[in-house]
């Protein structure tokens, strides 16, 4: 076995990721930790300033409900997620996070990110629930105040350390252990409590963007699947997993289009000019009450545009010159006041990317895209695993202590798994809470942590026998590649092992081809995910047989094996959900229809820790009363 040392690192509570959830988890749990003289350790496998989705900016805050200026109630939020998600969302969930998120966003202005202001100092809404931003230090900023109240508690924020599995004591987690991206070492973690919020997963599909583009994708290609990795291994219940999420993006570079529907107010066209939201009106029909609702669900709009694109019609364009015409015409009588607000919208259309996908600027920029002037093309994305967009897939988490919901098992957040919590992208069903909704959730859970410790935080007991067993397990891909790699003139091909790229390209066309990916046209069928499942399981074998060169090898091997276990999860959904509930996500072509009588219901999944059995649940739907 690599000769690499062994760091054992003992905390009360285990933060894993070090995202927006975990920012909010630290920032809150620190608070009380250091009430209690409790210790509080953040692990990221990057470096915390600039981890996770919003790593390059953002440039709005996606979930305000704005409950103070009497503008929408937590309840409003419950209607709107109800319907986005097609009546599949758990309302104790989504509450709890609309009842919170507001005094984060205060959080956030406080810690000096800056918040478009009116001139009589309101916020600048993009749409109903959506604030414009100076984003691009998003990051910076929050992970800032995590930082402080960590070191103001005497906590421990440790970076470039890779999480891979949890440390289960029966039922029960009781740390976790992961590797150094930089040094020899590999990190053994005991803790009372573990957050896990390591972000969605990337890269499960086959990205449109692969050749010379791939890593382009529209969400952080570096989250992958490690929370919902983390949450089945240790045997907890998972929920949504059939529930991915497909944006429309701008094509190639995936520059988010959230502000030139909401804020520019701009239109989406076919190449023949039609606005298949007007178009295709007639379908929503069979995909009532959803379809019929305002906003129209996401994966709806998606699926309009998508009718188009299967006719024939493609490509889609978003039409920015026509939006930023519309606006400016309220100045036209006076041509230095147009002159004036032209440049101001053009500069806005770019700092919308400048401050959070950089790389659609340069592809506008390469292109001789001028959105003034010229309409730019429009596509949806591969699939994406994220629970806190319009996606819901995640662990299935007990709902608020104070709310009469059936899903409540003690701690607000926990998992299945006794001590083990979940928020972000990491718990499901819980959609559209973005930024600022994830970094609520991760204040409830790590209070609600804090409490689980003071009241039942019991030492762990962490079996160092099977710890050893995971190290050598873990670092088995840097041995094969040092006994095998001289054996061949080509170091890539080799009959002892595969290197990442090769499992990840083959776990990518299983997904893309059999589970309804860009190259299937977003279907799939029974058979279809049958033939699927038994090809995963064939790379699954081959899972032991990844070599690595070096840390970072290691590191892709193991973003790979999580993967698979997500990809899994999502195949064995959708075959157990039988009708089609989320067209524009993905089609069951062999169930084309919503069946609301047998199917308006969640459907859960788990791991049997012992046996490798899953085992696939259905659990009813519950409503917030009066709403
Ligand atoms: O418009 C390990 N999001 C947007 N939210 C908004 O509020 N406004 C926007 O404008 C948004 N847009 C947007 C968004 C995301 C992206 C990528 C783009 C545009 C281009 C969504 C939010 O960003 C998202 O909801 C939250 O960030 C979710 O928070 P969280 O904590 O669940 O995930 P994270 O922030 O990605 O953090 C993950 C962390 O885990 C670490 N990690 N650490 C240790 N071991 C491992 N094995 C790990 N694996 C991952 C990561 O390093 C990171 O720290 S718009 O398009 O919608
Ligand atoms: P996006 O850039 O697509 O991630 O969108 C940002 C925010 O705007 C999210 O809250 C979306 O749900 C919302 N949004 C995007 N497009 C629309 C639309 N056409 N109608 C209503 N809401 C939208």
């Amino acid at each position: 076995m690599a000769n690499w040392e062994t760091v054992v690192v003992n905390t009360d509570l285990l933060i894993c990721g070090g995202g927006f959830s975990a920012c909010g988890a630290a920032t809150e749990a620190a608070y009380w930790a250091k009430k209690k003289g409790l210790k509080v350790t953040l692990v990221d496998k990057a470096a915390l300033d600039r981890s996770g989705a919003v790593a390059m900016g953002l440039s709005a805050i996606n979930q305000y409900v704005g409950i103070k200026d009497g503008e929408n109630t937590a309840e409003d939020y419950i209607r709107y997620v109800r319907s986005d998600l097609m009546g599949i969302s758990r309302e104790d969930l989504v509450y709890n996070i609309a009842r919170h998120v507001d005094s984060t966003v205060h959080l956030f202005e406080k810690w000096g990110l800056k918040i478009w202001k009116d001139e009589a100092g309101k916020y600048v809404h993009e749409g109903r629930w959506q604030l414009m931003i100076n984003g691009e230090s998003y990051k910076v900023i929050i992970a800032e105040a995590a930082k402080n109240a960590i070191a103001a508690a005497g906590g421990e924020i440790i970076e470039r350390v890779f999480i891979v599995d949890p440390l289960m004591d029966g039922n029960k987690c009781v740390g976790a252990v992961g590797f150094s991206t930089r040094e020899n070492k590999f990190y053994v973690f005991k803790a009372k409590a573990v957050i896990a919020t390591m972000g969605g997963a990337v890269h499960v599909f086959r990205p449109r963007s692969v050749g010379e583009g791939f890593g382009r994708s529209w969400y952080p290609p570096f989250n992958s699947g490690s929370s919902a990795y983390f949450t089945i291994k240790a045997g907890a219940e998972m929920t949504c997993q059939e529930v991915r999420f497909i944006p429309v993006r701008f094509k190639d570079a995936y520059g988010p289009v959230g502000a030139w529907f909401l804020l520019f107010k701009s239109r989406a066209i076919s190449a023949t000019g039609g606005d298949y939201m007007v178009v295709r009106k007639a379908e929503l029909e069979n995909w009532k009450p959803y379809g019929l609702v305002k906003p129209i669900p996401a994966n709806l709009r998606n699926y309009l545009g998508m009718l188009d694109t299967e006719q024939g019609l493609g490509p889609l364009y978003m039409e920015t010159s026509e939006a930023i015409q519309n606006i400016a015409a309220q100045f036209k009588d006076d041509p230095k006041a147009f002159k004036k607000k032209m440049k101001e919208l053009e500069s806005e259309a770019w700092e919308d990317f400048l401050d959070m996908t950089i790389s659609q600027a340069i592809l506008w920029a390469a292109q001789n895209v001028k959105p003034e002037e010229k309409h730019s093309e429009i596509a949806a994305c591969e699939p994406y695993f994220i629970g806190s967009h319009s996606g819901a897939s995640g662990a299935w988490v007990s709902g608020p202590e104070d709310l009469p919901t059936p899903y409540k098992w003690g701690y607000a957040n926990m998992t299945t798994a006794e001590a083990l919590f979940a928020v972000g992208d990491g718990s499901g069903a819980s959609s559209h809470k973005f930024s600022s909704g994830s970094h609520a959730e991760g204040r409830i859970a790590g209070k609600a942590a804090i409490k689980y410790i003071v009241e039942k935080g019991a030492e762990p007991k962490v079996d160092m026998a099977e710890v050893e067993k995971l190290k050598a397990k873990i670092l088995l891909p840097l041995d094969l590649w040092d006994k095998h790699s001289k054996e061949t003139t080509d170091v890539e091909v080799n009959t002892n092992y595969i290197v990442p790229r090769q499992f990840l390209h083959r776990l990518q066309k299983i997904m893309d081809e059999y589970a309804g990916g860009v190259i299937s046209g977003f279907k799939t069928s029974k058979s279809l995910c049958e033939r699927g499942l038994e090809l995963m399981g064939l790379l699954k074998q081959d899972s032991e047989k990844m070599g690595a060169r070096n840390h970072h090898e290691l590191m892709r091997v193991w973003e790979n094996n999580q993967r698979v276990y997500q990809a899994e999860a999502h195949l064995r959904s959708i075959l157990f959900r039988e009708e089609t509930r989320w067209p524009g996500y993905y089609f069951r072509a062999d169930k084309p229809k919503m069946d609301d009588a047998n199917w308006k219901c969640f459907v859960n999944c788990q791991l049997d820790r012992k046996t490798g059995e899953w085992k696939m649940m259905k659990k009813d739907i519950w409503t917030m009363p009066g709403v």
